[in-house]
């Protein structure tokens, strides 16, 4: 057993469009647990400390906008390789060619808009998650 935790958000599209429980299903549906979860309406600095990878790239202002037009949810979750295996579930970043079967491949839509509308976000490594649940979580 290799038991880790990420931090996944259901970003402000999927809130909005009321994907919320369909999200969990599938994340419950696979066997991660539920450690935490909570409604949230980030700051711009908590979202500058999230994203602080992506400072600098051209879609790097439209996201903080869209991460602040609405409630997010995130959730603190736990699991077998669970980093990995939610990164699977979600699909690649662009919700235009992520596999069908997948949360983005199956919900996310791009409208063409500056930042894909791809529903949640996935810690991509260990550190990533550490920090990432500090900032989401305390
Ligand atoms: P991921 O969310 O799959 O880990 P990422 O960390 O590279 O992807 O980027 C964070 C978010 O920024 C991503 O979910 C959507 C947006 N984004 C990334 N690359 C983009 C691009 N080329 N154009 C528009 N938005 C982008
Ligand atoms: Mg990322």
């Amino acid at each position: 057993m290799h038991t880790e935790e990420t931090l996944v958000l259901v970003k402000p599209d999927g809130v909005a469009r009321g994907l919320t429980g369909a999200i969990l299903a599938r994340i419950e549906a696979k066997g991660y647990a539920l450690v935490d979860i909570a409604l949230v309406e980030p700051e711009r600095d908590t979202l500058e400390r999230h994203y602080a990878e992506h400072a600098g790239k051209p879609f790097y202002e439209p996201l903080l906008e869209f991460m602040m037009s609405g409630p997010s949810v995130a959730i603190r979750l736990a699991g077998n390789r669970v980093i990995e295996g939610f990164r699977s579930l979600a699909g690649t970043t662009d919700p235009t060619t992520a596999a069908p079967g997948t949360i983005r491949g199956d919900f996310g839509r791009d409208w063409g808009l500056a930042v894909q509308q791809n529903l949640v976000h996935g810690s991509d490594s260990p550190e990533s998650a550490a920090r990432e649940l500090e900032i989401w979580f305390g």
